[in-house]
């Protein structure tokens, strides 16, 4: 590691719902994610456009930690209604007492027994796609199709290291010349996907794959958060014009936008990280109505959700503010 480089912490806890001591059973996991959180949003996406939100309930955190990290501040009395805890980190502690280590989301928890059993964002959404696929809707989108997993998981290895964790690895920096380095490596990685996506609709294949995902909720961020907060401003999303048409396109595809909260995104970065915004002033901008204008991608042909379905409308009680009414 270079000197003043951020490193990220592998999950501790691994496991796969499907296999070993968790059996796949509708109604028994609750997934909880904060709606700031990247990794936790894969998560909230791939349970939207596989049907799978009767089978696996889902609790969002206050996107403030506080010293004892995330909490459930936004439900009634303070505490998840589902799990009865105040912190997730009661679900740590319940798995495993004598862990220390940091309190993530996206996790999973076993409702029964009230016992965190992965916070394995990487492995989530692929365990979702894969183990849960006898509890998908009908018409669920194939997001991680056998024939294309090869190119998905090596867009997704360049997007991960450049993309998703270069914008943490370039905001966390503490030395110049560490910031210096993988803020090239981010744009340079912009700039190629800038080319890749000016022929065709989608990342990988000619529909939405996992490959889109892991993109799409770095890009949803970018303009809001990475390019003041996280000082990744050579450019912002919008002056990359397909890019910028891509993000709208998924932005306006059922189980995208309808997922994001910018308000929880600004708060959460602004205001958590003191390190890097010592007076968590959340700034203004910027016109969040944008992303509702005209794409053009239909052109570029593809079929966003290949021989299945959108998905329906948003469950009840898990609607997020409209970025028509935020402008
Ligand atoms: N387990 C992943 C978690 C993904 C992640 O970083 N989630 C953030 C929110 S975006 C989080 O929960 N951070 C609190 C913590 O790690 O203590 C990791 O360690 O990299």
């Amino acid at each position: 590691m270079e000197d003043g480089e951020f490193e990220r912490a592998p999950s501790h806890f691994t496991d796969r719902i499907g296999t070993g001591d968790w059996p796949l059973e509708a109604g028994r996991y609750r997934l909880v994610v904060s709606r700031a959180c990247p990794w936790a949003s894969r998560a909230v996406i791939v349970r939207r456009l596989l049907g799978l939100e009767s089978a696996l309930s889902m609790a969002v955190a206050d996107p403030i930690q506080d010293s004892r990290s995330w909490r459930f501040t936004l439900d009634p009395g303070d505490r998840d209604p589902v799990l009865g805890i105040r912190y997730l980190g009661e679900a740590y502690a319940a798995r495993d007492a004598s862990y220390s280590g940091g309190i993530s989301v996206p996790a999973i928890v076993d409702v029964p027994s009230g016992r965190l059993v992965t916070n394995d964002y990487p492995e989530i959404t692929l365990n979702l796609e894969l183990e849960w696929a006898p509890l998908h809707r009908p018409g669920a989108p194939s997001l991680y199709p056998e024939a294309l997993r090869d190119e998905i998981d090596a867009v997704n290895e360049d997007v991960f290291r450049d993309v998703n964790n270069g914008v943490y690895m370039a905001g966390f920096a503490t030395r110049q010349r560490a910031y210096s380095r993988v803020v090239a490596r981010l744009f340079a990685r912009l700039d190629a996907l800038e080319s890749r996506l000016s022929s065709q609709r989608y990342l990988v294949g000619d529909t939405i794959t996992e490959a889109d995902i892991r993109l799409w909720v770095t890009l949803v961020r970018f303009d809001v958060v990475y390019h003041g907060h996280f000082k990744c401003n050579r450019r912002k999303i919008t002056e990359y014009p397909a890019l910028w048409a891509y993000s709208r396109d998924l932005f306006q595809t059922p189980g995208f936008g309808d997922t994001v909260n910018f308000d929880h995104i600004a708060r959460h970065y602004y205001e958590v990280h003191r390190n890097i915004n010592p007076t968590g002033i959340v700034p203004i901008g910027p016109d969040l109505s944008l992303w509702l204008t005209p794409h053009g991608r239909e052109e570029l042909g593809g079929r966003p959700f290949g021989d299945g379905t959108p998905p329906g409308p948003v469950a009840e009680g898990e609607e997020v503010p409209s970025v028509a009414a935020a402008a």
